[in-house]
């Protein structure tokens, strides 16, 4: 047997363990051999029952996914299930870690699943864009009733053992010792000669939906509520309906196309693209397996304000206590007020338990004393974003921080090096910055300095994976990564207005992109005397954006900015910002006219991948992927378009070039002007890709 796949016996039962670190993904180097060693113990009569189990950390975690999109190689994954499916003896599944997607679908190929405490089960495909190709959204049903699978393939999230247990998906949770526990169900299978049914044949629990198709219908059109813009959860839904209307084999067999529909469109794609992008992302140049992590046991927050708050609570969310510090009593406890009532609302709608609210909010110390930070591994600030207050925070946290501690700031666009000189320790210290709310949004950007170690960046990334955060690392400049290219975005944004645009026609082609929300929902949304201060700090102007703040519309807080906001949160259009809009354009002597969704496009999307590509060129961003991955998980980039370099080469960089140069040439504005590497690429016919020190896929 080759080391993928090694077959030993206890007795009459076999026990078959693939070993493929490191997830055990069923590569063809594990899918052919383990054909051939099911087919040998199905026929071999020394051989009473069957355990499929697997070495390392985890049961199969899917599918090879590198594998797709390239030839398949037989045997195919499903042909490995139908022959499990012929056996005539007991077949169990051991399963502990995760048995996600095609590993999933082998384990509902054996006649029984048995697993770890701690195991997790799920059908994650829609997450690649894809469903379940190997007769999940078929036995899933069988096992758990058709609502659990239809909730658990269109959102792709996993459910515990227990969940499992209870739903008929396991028949048997144990505490320790699986395999042992396994091999002994197994032998006690043989030994009552027990009534073996492949799920395949399992139609109990379909019964009740197929009474009630209308009812079901109204599932699916409930679960598909969020999937704005995706294909894959639609197919996923339809083809579990399938196992209501068709006979199993019919329904395995569409199945089976719509797998190959979605697998080779742009869609799952993209979304591939960005699986891969954010593993990627964690890999550092110039940071090795031999830059261990620092241990981070306590985490110490300066600012108890709604970052410093959402930051403390990602660090308690992840298992790891937080002293939070304010500058007095009364800021410190409206902090951990807030903190307190976000725990109730999570206990109020379901997603907590008292039990866990209570454990999370005693790992909370506050403090209005610097000295009681002496104790914390790492100490971020998240004060207001002015230098000279940073300069304060660093000069009081380098003399309490103990020696090794790492010294962070939330900081969204200041220099880091600048603020690491405030310390005697720059090689400490970073950037962490987080988005807010930061209890919530997964992106994580990961500021180096010049002088920042490299065991510093290692601890910052793992300790971002240990919180749930995606971290990317990027260089220092004005708005990193994010907020850089999100500047180049809107800055056409009011002259779009101006020459005749409204703030609806922009937006909605941003929400028909698949964006959540259009720039001007979005500035209304954070508020648009932010913009308005920064501009009379630097001594610019925006003549749409200054009028509405002198009429105090600042956005939805006020009820009014760029559109009205009748109940506090549905933007209403506003005749009289449309109205102010066309003062505005006769005063500049603008002539107003009808603008395109196409010049809409070019004139917010193409800007924003030529400062990816600035971004680049200056080595702020390590890759382009990693760009995608910042977008992906810090601002809703519709994830079925790969993130902004991802779809920039599906548009095609020559007619991106050729468009900047266009406007570049119509309004002399530097946003459009291609950068050189943009136009290299343009030129050379390559992909951002190309550019990349490391690669995603
Ligand atoms: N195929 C190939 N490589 C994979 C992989 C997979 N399915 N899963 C993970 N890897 C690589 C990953 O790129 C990384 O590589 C390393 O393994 C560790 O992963 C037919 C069609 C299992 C929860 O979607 O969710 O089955 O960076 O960093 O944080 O119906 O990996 O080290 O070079 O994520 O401990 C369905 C995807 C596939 C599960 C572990 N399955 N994987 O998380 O490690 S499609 C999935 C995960 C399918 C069938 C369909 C996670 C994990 P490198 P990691 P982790």
């Amino acid at each position: 047997m080759t080391q993928s796949v090694t077959v030993t016996r206890n007795g009459g039962v076999a026990i078959v363990t693939l070993d493929n670190p490191p997830v055990n993904a069923m590569s063809f180097h594990v899918r052919e051999p383990l054909q051939k060693a099911l087919l040998k113990l199905r026929d071999d009569d020394s051989v009473e029952a069957l355990v499929l189990t697997c070495a390392g950390r985890t049961f199969v975690a899917g599918a090879d996914i590198t594998e797709f999109g390239k030839p398949v190689q037989r045997p195919h994954l499903p042909d490995l299930i139908e022959t499990l499916e012929t056996f005539e003896k007991p077949t169990v599944a051991a399963i502990h870690g995760t048995a996600l997607g095609g590993g999933l679908e082998l384990a509902m190929g054996c006649h029984f699943r048995v697993a770890d405490r701690g195991a997790k089960f799920g059908l994650p495909e829609v997450k690649l864009g894809l469903l379940p190709g190997a007769g999940g959204t078929q036995r899933l049903p069988r096992l758990v009733g058709p609502s659990k699978a239809l909730k658990m393939i269109v959102s792709g999230n996993p459910i515990s053992a227990a969940e499992a247990h209870k739903d008929g998906l396991v028949d048997a949770v144990f505490d320790s010792d699986l395999l042992a526990n396994a091999i002994d169900f197994a032998h006690d299978l043989a030994a009552r000669g027990t009534i073996l049914a492949p799920v395949s044949v399992r139609d109990e629990k379909l019964a009740a939906a197929r009474a009630d198709l209308a009812g079901f219908d109204a599932e699916i059109a409930e679960a598909l509520k969020k999937s704005r813009g995706l294909d894959a959860p639609a197919t996923c839904a339809r083809s579990v309906r399938n196992a209501l209307t068709m006979g199993f084999g019919e329904a395995l067999a569409t199945e089976r196309n719509y797998f190959f529909e979605l697998v080779l469109g742009d869609q799952s794609r993209a979304q591939r693209h960005l699986f891969f992008a954010e593993r990627e992302a964690a890999k550092v140049p110039g940071v090795g397996k031999g830059d261990r992590p620092r241990k981070i046991a306590r985490v110490g927050v300066i600012g108890a304000g709604t970052m410093g708050g959402g930051i403390s609570m990602s660090f308690v969310n992840g298992g790891i206590p937080v002293t939070l510090l304010e500058m007095t009593d009364e800021a410190l406890q409206r902090g951990l007020g807030v903190i307190a009532k976000n725990y109730a609302i999570s206990v109020s709608r379901g997603s907590l338990t008292e039990e866990a609210k209570t454990k999370r909010l005693a790992m909370f110390t506050g403090t209005t004393d610097y000295a009681d930070l002496a104790d914390c591994d790492l100490i971020i600030e998240a004060v207001f974003e002015e230098m000279a207050v940073k300069k304060e925070v660093f000069g009081k946290l380098d003399a309490v921080a103990k020696p090794g501690a790492i010294l962070a700031s939330n900081t969204s666009y200041l220099d880091v090096n600048e603020i690491a000189a405030f310390t005697a320790r720059p090689s400490d210290v970073l950037g962490m910055h987080f988005f807010s709310p930061a209890n919530v949004m997964k992106l994580l950007e990961i500021v180096r300095g010049e002088k920042t170690a490299p065991d510093v960046l290692a601890t910052a990334i793992a300790v971002a994976k240990t919180i749930g955060k995606v971290p990317v690392v990027v260089g220092v400049c004005h708005g990193f990564v994010g907020n850089r290219m999100l500047g180049a975005r809107g800055a056409e944004a009011e002259d779009l207005l101006l020459e005749g645009a409204t703030p609806a026609q922009v937006d909605k082609v941003f929400t028909d992109f698949g964006w959540p929300m259009g720039t001007y929902q979005m500035w209304d949304l954070a508020g648009l005397d932010i913009g308005w201060r920064t501009r009379k700090s630097l001594g610019k102007t925006a003549a749409i954006g200054d009028a509405l703040c002198e009429q105090g519309r600042f956005g939805q807080k006020t009820g009014k900015g760029f559109y009205l906001y009748p109940d506090g949160r549905t933007p209403v259009t506003d005749p009289e910002v449309e109205a102010l809009i066309e003062a505005k354009a006769r005063e500049k002597g603008v002539n107003r006219r009808t603008i395109s969704t196409d010049e809409i496009m070019e004139r917010t999307m193409y800007p924003m991948i030529n400062e990816g590509a600035r971004i680049l060129e200056e080595g702020i961003a390590a890759r382009s992927s990693d760009i995608d991955t910042v977008w992906a998980n810090g601002y809703g980039f519709p994830v079925g378009q790969g993130g902004p370099m991802f779809w920039a080469e599906l548009v095609g960089l020559p007619k991106i070039v050729e468009r900047l140069e266009y406007w570049h040439g119509r309004t002399g504005k530097e946003v459009y002007n291609p950068s050189t590497l943009l136009r290299q690429l343009a030129e050379n016919g390559a992909g951002f890709s190309s550019t990349a020190k490391g690669k995603a896929a």
